[in-house]
């Protein structure tokens, strides 16, 4: 049975921005998933290629999938019912299944759309393996109605998170064009960087994310071995130099975490790697060994610098604890990025420039204000839509507006934000620290140009 896996393109216009051109690696995972039991798959990323619909079309027609199966984040929703809509003109009795963050967080908004047969809620490898495999045979609709985590017609079936992460294949990269991905990093020396994905699942409960809606409370990791197994398989395969460990808390299990950098040494891979995690979640002898295994730079979501609206966040944890992690990360020459949210519901200006104080006092290698969408599955998105604390709606993705401000004053603070940080003297010390003086008078001259 030929399944053919689908990344819609980017919308036309978005008021959130775009991102970088990223391998897909959740339809990976499931492509690789249903390649271990002998199906024929392709994957077509028109995320990369933003293709037209009537190409996306015509190449349907062409591939004859019996199966489509379209990722979807809150994002690309219209496009992807825009595609599930060229899947059945081109091919009527194709079935179409859609997954990814927004089918698991609302199914019900892609179920009422008729060219849509089934949603996929949460993980996605064993459903739709079970699906495909039900498909093929006569009793399907008993066997389909079983399978956890599937939605269609009046069935919701709970998922069912896969206790053990080392039993799924790496992401079938070979079905992915991976040289015309986005292979650099700002937060890295070294090039092509790829993605990997080895933690699913968090046990806090940040008011702004819906990761746990997707992945659940517990987190589960891959084991050491079988990282350093896909670190190896990387070099060798696409001379892999940097790793961007895409996701949350790589160091949430502090012992895992440990092993792997000490298996990385052990093996000696010369691999540079970025990875993102929490400020409560490092220590001394935990960054010197990550160092030591060649991280070059963490990601730490900061998110605010006034107290009452960390408080707000549910982030639990404190300025105190950022502020010692980043000093910590200075003493072990590792290199920081702060990623800050602006506009959160109750915000005010104050708190908007206790947040801005912080982060010259955090005096990151990279800093970012973003400001704050509201994205569902999360608790304060459900308070922003219940009080109504919004002016745009875009494919459920909700601007922010309050008494204190709305997204053009938003706009405006960030700019401000962005390019008082980039040109602040301190920073600028820090990039000839870190680049040297030619590459750093260079970046100089276009952040002052900023
Ligand atoms: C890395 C990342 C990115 C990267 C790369 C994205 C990419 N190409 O994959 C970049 C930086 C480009 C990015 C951009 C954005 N991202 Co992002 N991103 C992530 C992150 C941290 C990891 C994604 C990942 O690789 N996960 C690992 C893989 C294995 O998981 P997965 O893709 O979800 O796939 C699994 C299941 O969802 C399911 N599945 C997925 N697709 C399908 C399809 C079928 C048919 C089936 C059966 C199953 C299935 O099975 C997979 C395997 O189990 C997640 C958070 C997270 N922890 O997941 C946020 C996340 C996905 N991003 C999010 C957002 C909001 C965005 C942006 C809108 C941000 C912005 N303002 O630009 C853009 C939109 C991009 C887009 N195409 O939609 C939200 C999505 C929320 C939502 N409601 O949709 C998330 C959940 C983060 C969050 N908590 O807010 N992102
Ligand atoms: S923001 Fe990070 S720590 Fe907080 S709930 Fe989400 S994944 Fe967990």
């Amino acid at each position: 049975m030929p399944i053919l896996l689908i990344t819609t393109a980017p919308p036309a216009k978005s008021p959130w921005g775009m991102a970088g051109r990223l391998p897909p690696l959740g339809l990976a995972y499931v492509a690789a998933a249903l390649e271990k039991y002998g199906f024929e798959v392709e994957i077509f990323d028109n995320y990369l290629l933003e293709r037209p619909i009537e190409e996306v079309k015509t190449e349907i027609s062409k591939r004859a999938p019996e199966i489509v199966g379209i990722t979807c984040s809150s994002l690309t929703y219209e496009r992807c019912i825009e595609t599930a809509k060229a899947v059945k003109e081109a091919l009527p009795s194709c079935k179409v299944v859609v997954g990814g963050p927004h089918p698991s967080y609302m199914p019900e908004t892609m179920l009422q759309h008729t060219e849509i047969d089934y949603v996929v809620i949460g993980e996605g490898e064993q459903a739709i393996v079970k699906l495909a495999k039900a498909l093929t045979r006569e009793q399907k609709d008993n066997e389909v109605a079983q399978i956890p985590g599937i939605a269609y017609g009046e069935i919701r079936n709970a998922p069912e998170f896969i206790a053990k992460l080392d039993k799924i294949p790496f992401p079938a990269r070979h079905l992915l064009p991976m040289k015309m991905y986005d292979r650099r990093i700002p937060y890295l020396n070294v090039e092509p960087v790829d993605t990997m994905s080895i933690i699913r699942g968090c046990p806090y409960s940040c008011a702004y994310c819906e990761t746990k809606e997707l992945w659940g409370n517990t987190c589960r990791t891959f084991t050491p071995q079988r990282i350093i197994d896909e670190i190896e398989y990387m070099i060798k395969t696409y001379s892999t130099k940097g790793i961007y460990f895409v996701g949350d808390n790589f160091t949430i299990n502090k012992k895992k975490a440990f092993q792997l950098c000490g298996l990385i040494k052990k093996n000696k891979i010369d691999i540079k790697w970025v990875c993102d995690t929490r400020a409560d979640l490092v220590s001394r002898a935990l960054l010197r060994e990550m160092k030591n295994a060649g991280c070059q730079t963490i990601f730490f979501g900061v998110e605010s610098g006034s107290p009452p609206i960390m408080e707000k966040l549910n982030k639990n944890l404190s300025l105190q604890k950022i502020s010692e992690a980043f000093e910590l990360c200075k003493q072990e020459g590792i290199q920081t990025v702060a990623s800050f949210m602006l506009g959160i519901p109750g915000e005010t200006m104050d708190d908007m420039q206790a947040t801005f104080e912080f982060a010259k006092q955090l005096n990151p290698d990279w800093c970012q204000f973003n400001i704050y969408v509201a994205c569902p599955g999360s608790k304060l998105y459900n308070e922003v839509i219940q009080k109504g604390l919004y002016d745009q709606m875009d494919n459920f993705l909700a601007r922010v507006k309050t008494a204190e401000f709305d997204y053009d004053m938003l706009l405006k603070v960030q700019r401000q934000f962005q390019s008082s940080f980039n040109k602040s003297p301190a920073r600028l010390i820090r990039v000839i620290k870190r680049d040297g003086v030619v590459s750093a008078l260079k970046k100089g001259v276009s952040l002052f140009l900023h």
